[in-house]
């Protein structure tokens, strides 16, 4: 921030466009815990790109006061990356929904969270595809019935968590939209880690799976005496079943892909590299 900036409050970040989610949409929450956080950390509007995929999730940087790249469905991470080895002085926050990071966007979990760029991706996951009326999606429990699956889902939903423990994501955090003060606590927390942050935001889709009252129930507050260092104990509340833990299930310091990439470039500008006709040579 520089001394002329004006002190942001949640209010600064909104945009004329009003968001056009089903009222009672759980992505409310997420949005005002996004508000709430940037205001926090007072991140000036040109200093935020905002990326998200396709999906009612997926309309989110419409509604940020930031850059923002509406991109395509599942390609949240590799825009994202781009974004930040381009300018790794940006704040990059990526958000989309389950359908997007967990089917079709699932083969870049495991690249985005072994390289460790810094920056922080949020899944909206309603255990459905809003957006387009309500198919069963990767989190989607067994027997789940919509048009999609009218005799009931046969597939056994992912576990968020446990796939991106076993990836080695650096920071990974589970909150509810219900509950935004702890929410905003674990995307402040997301964004002032140095690496890859992973946060799974159980966000009910009011209109095709509503889940307000089976969810609460199944809450299940992280106890603070909880190791967040300790990934074999990481594993075992990523594992549940029956309860839905809440909080920061595991941080650890690793080296960053943009510290990795800066130290390639520079050991590349200080070598002299062959010239053309050396390597033709070799093949004449
Ligand atoms: C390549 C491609 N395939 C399919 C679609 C259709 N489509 C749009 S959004 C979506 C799923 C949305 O579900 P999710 O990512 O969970 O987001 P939500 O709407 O639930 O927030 C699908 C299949 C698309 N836009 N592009
Ligand atoms: S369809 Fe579901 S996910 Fe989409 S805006 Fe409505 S409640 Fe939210
Ligand atoms: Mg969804």
């Amino acid at each position: 921030m520089s001394t002329a900036d004006p002190e942001l409050t949640p209010q600064s970040y909104k945009t004329d466009e009003h968001p056009i989610w089903c009222p009672g949409c759980g992505d409310f929450g997420v949005l005002a815990s996004l508000y709430n956080v940037l205001a926090e950390l007072q991140i000036q509007p040109r200093n935020l790109v905002i990326v998200s995929g396709i999906g009612c999730s997926g309309r989110t940087p419409g509604f940020i006061k930031s850059y923002g790249f509406h991109s395509i469905h599942g390609r949240v991470l590799p825009v994202a990356l781009g974004v930040k080895i381009t300018n790794p002085e940006l704040c990059v926050i990526g958000v989309g929904g389950d359908g997007d990071g967990f089917a079709i966007g699932g083969g870049h979990i495991p690249h985005a969270a072994r390289r460790n760029p810094d920056f922080v991706y949020i899944v909206m996951d309603n255990s459905t595809y809003g957006l387009t009326k309500g198919q069963y999606s990767p989190t989607s429990p067994s027997g789940f019935q919509a048009g999609s699956t009218p005799y009931g889902n046969i597939e056994r939903p992912l576990q968020p968590l446990a796939l991106l423990l076993s990836y080695g994501a650096s920071f990974i955090a589970q909150g509810y939209s219900g509950k935004p003060k702890q929410l905003t606590e674990l995307i402040h927390k997301a964004i002032e880690h140095r690496g890859f942050a992973f946060v799974n935001v159980i966000s009910p889709c009011i209109t095709f799976y509503n889940t307000y009252k089976v969810i609460p129930p199944r809450l299940m507050e992280i106890p603070p005496e909880h190791d967040t260092s300790n990934r074999v104990k990481a594993f075992d509340l990523a594992l549940q079943t029956d309860h839905i833990p809440l909080g920061l299930l595991y941080q650890t310091s690793l080296p960053t892909f943009e510290e990795g990439l800066s130290e390639v470039i520079r050991k590349a500008q200080a070598a002299s590299p062959p010239r053309l006709d050396e390597i033709f040579a070799e093949f004449s």
